[in-house]
């Protein structure tokens, strides 16, 4: 299976992240768990490790809005500039004001347009971010012109892109819980050129970010199972009710579930969703997966043994459709490698 990786994730490293209360927590979101996987797929003799084209800014900007992305491209820059007293080589960027209302406008300052693009305080922003985030979606965009060479109607074939960072929290216009540009979405959009494409979302939080840019679209199903938001990041979307609207209404599902979901219980509901595909009959898959889903997982809360990730993997795969696998959340750094290939082989 080919495997598009960029060492560049190693630029976005910040150390913390915001708590409640404006505590300093440690970050979950680094490095080692991209290294992790890679150092895992290595001693396979499947994985065949590629560095992704760099080529594919056209398609990032037909899912992201223009100015969101010069915002990430620029803000650091822009932020050293403006304070160079309160800022040193390293710091972490983060805004400290956000749009409450509805009626609310982008103001031009740098402070205020800050809030307005980003959701939380598990988006920073260090100098490598953006060139990071870049990175990340080439492996998504490789990987998917790569099942658009190769994908035969009898002939399933699968890629998995790396990426780091992960995606699925970044909307048309607005970074959060770690994500920066949503790398499945890009990819969907691509392969949504040629065909209906479903994107299936197993990651442990809801992937909001996704559902935002495929809300009005009938040509993209979403499907999002995931942590009940009302305990759970992101909180305020990922709810049964959201299910797309105009043109798109009835195209996007989410199944929010108990904090402590067992295999069993996941199962029933996985069942449905690959139902949902299956009635959509799409040319191609996007499989957003987070393996925070693991019962082990420091920020996950579900009960997924390793048994459940393969038996998930399995049922995904028995779709026969020619699939994108995105690597999104999953913080247990011990184990992310193994579990990545415990689903990962369900589709060689
Ligand atoms: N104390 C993904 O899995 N907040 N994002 C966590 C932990 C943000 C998760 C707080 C969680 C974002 C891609
Ligand atoms: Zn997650």
């Amino acid at each position: 299976m080919k495997v598009f990786y960029s060492d560049n994730h190693f630029l976005h490293n910040p150390t913390y992240e915001l708590a409640e209360g404006g505590v300093r927590e440690e970050i979950h979101e680094k490095p080692i768990r991209a290294l992790q996987i890679l150092h895992a797929l290595t001693k396979t003799d499947w994985a065949e490790i590629i560095t992704p084209d760099t080529d594919g800014l056209e398609s990032i900007l037909e899912v992201h809005d223009v100015e969101y992305l010069s915002f990430i491209k620029n803000v650091y820059r822009e932020w050293r500039e403006l304070s160079l007293q309160t800022s040193n080589e390293d710091a972490t960027f983060f805004p400290a004001i956000f749009p409450r209302q509805k009626w609310y406008k982008k103001p031009e300052s740098f402070f205020g347009r800050m809030g307005y693009y980003i959701s939380d305080l598990s988006a920073p922003i260090v100098s490598g971010t953006y060139d990071a985030a870049l990175s990340s979606v080439y492996c998504a965009v490789s990987g998917a012109k790569e099942i658009l060479k190769n994908s035969l109607p009898s002939f399933p074939y699968n890629t998995f892109a790396l990426c780091r960072p992960p995606g699925h929290h970044a909307g048309r216009a607005n970074c959060g819980g770690y994500c920066y540009i949503n790398n499945a979405s890009v990819a969907a959009n691509i392969l949504s050129k040629t065909g209906n494409v479903a994107i299936l979302d197993i990651d442990y939080h809801a992937g909001n970010g996704t559902q935002d840019i495929f809300f009005r679209r009938s040509d993209v199903l979403t499907i999002s199972i995931h942590a009940n938001p009302n305990h759970e990041y992101p909180y305020f979307s990922g709810y049964a009710d959201e299910i797309g609207e105009n043109e798109g209404s009835g195209f996007h599902r989410n199944y929010p579930l108990d904090v402590g979901t067992s295999d069993n219980k996941y199962y029933k509901v996985l069942e449905d969703a690959l139902t949902l595909i299956n009635n959509y009959s799409p040319k191609y898959l996007v499989v957003s997966v987070g393996m925070d889903i693991y019962s082990e997982d420091p920020i996950g809360r579900f009960k997924i043994s390793e048994n459940g990730i393969n038996q998930i993997g399995k049922r995904i795969a028995d779709l026969h459709l020619p699939a994108l696998i995105v690597m999104e959340g999953g913080y247990n750094t011990a184990q992310i490698g193994q579990n990545m290939i415990i689903f990962l082989e369900n589709f060689i």
